[in-house]
């Protein structure tokens, strides 16, 4: 038996892993449970950066971004989902019902269509009229600005929804879930759905996920490295210390990049870090249901 644990990233995840986390403790599974808290994410409309609310391309169109693990052998991903409200449960239907890792685009719809996933409009009103609002103040920008996620608070109270599970029976399983930056350029794809970038699970090493600027956190391939460095005998505090310090060297830093990871290892030992201040991280443990501030800001 191992001892329920339960992360996820920003503040705004608490009250859902609240009430996944007693499953956790009885007979659910961590993959469900890691599911049902991205699910609850990307129906939440006030969620502006997860499935239904999240803000679309520059040309107005959303597109979801999704991923799970299990281990190296069992992951699931889609990107550039048009048409269905739960990138989740399609990237774990990649992971459980074919024998790839990644759809991508229309044809990831038409395989959530196969498998009886109702289509669905998946730009709500508000984000539209967020959207119009942005094209008229950006009509003239040549091109215009890439990573303003609308709000000016890209790392306000709500991003990513990256997920860690660890079940009484010890497995560990990980979800993340994004529709991405608003504005991106259309076909833009970020870290969220990359295996090994936003998202990595090995039994044996840990488990990591990321959120932020996904093309920083893909050029080091940031959740594999957080897990690697853990398997090499780091703790989560000082593998996600090292992983933002190799990504601060790698990367000439502009003042709004942020990049922030939640990582586990195999016994439910945890840790949050970030680049900068404004990440927070929900955690739920038989002792301790909070969220919290991250154990490492690197650039305090
Ligand atoms: C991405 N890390 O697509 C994700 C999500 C994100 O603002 O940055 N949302 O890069």
């Amino acid at each position: 038996m191992s001892t329920p644990l339960l992360i996820s990233t920003w503040s705004f995840s608490l009250p859902i892993i609240e009430v996944e986390f007693p499953k956790l403790a009885t007979a659910g599974s961590a993959l469900d449970v890691v599911e049902r808290c991205a699910i609850a994410a990307e129906t939440d409309e006030s969620i502006d950066s997860v499935g239904f609310g999240g803000l679309p391309d520059r040309e107005g169109r959303c597109t979801f971004d999704a991923a799970v693990m299990t281990s190296p052998p069992e992951s699931g991903s889609v990107c550039g989902l048009e048409r269905h409200l739960h990138p989740v449960t399609v990237a774990r239907l990649v992971m459980e019902r074919t024998e790839h890792s990644m759809l991508v685009g229309s044809l990831a719809d038409d395989f959530a269509d196969s498998h009886g996933l109702e289509s669905s409009s998946i730009l709500s009103e508000r984000a539209k009229a967020k959207w119009e609002r942005w094209k008229q103040s950006n009509q003239d920008a040549t091109p215009p600005a890439p990573f303003d996620h609308g709000h000016g608070e890209l790392f306000g109270s709500h991003d990513t929804i990256g997920t860690l599970a660890i079940d009484a029976g010890g497995m560990m399983a990980g979800s993340c879930s994004t529709s991405g930056m608003a504005w991106k350029v259309p076909g833009r794809v970020g870290d969220s759905p990359i295996i090994g970038h936003g998202l990595y699970v090995d039994p044996l090493r840990g488990g990591a996920t990321g959120t932020g600027h996904g093309e920083l956190i893909s050029g080091i391939c940031g959740a594999f490295l957080v897990v690697e460095l853990m398997g090499r005998g780091a703790s989560p505090e000082e593998a996600i210390h090292d992983t933002l310090s190799r990504l601060a060297q790698c990367w000439p830093l502009k003042e709004e990049h942020q990049v922030a990871f939640i990582a586990t290892t195999p016994e439910g030992e945890f840790a949050g870090g970030a680049l900068r201040p404004g990440f927070k991280y929900a955690v739920c443990t038989e002792h301790e249901q909070a969220v919290r501030e991250p154990d490492i800001v690197l650039h305090a």
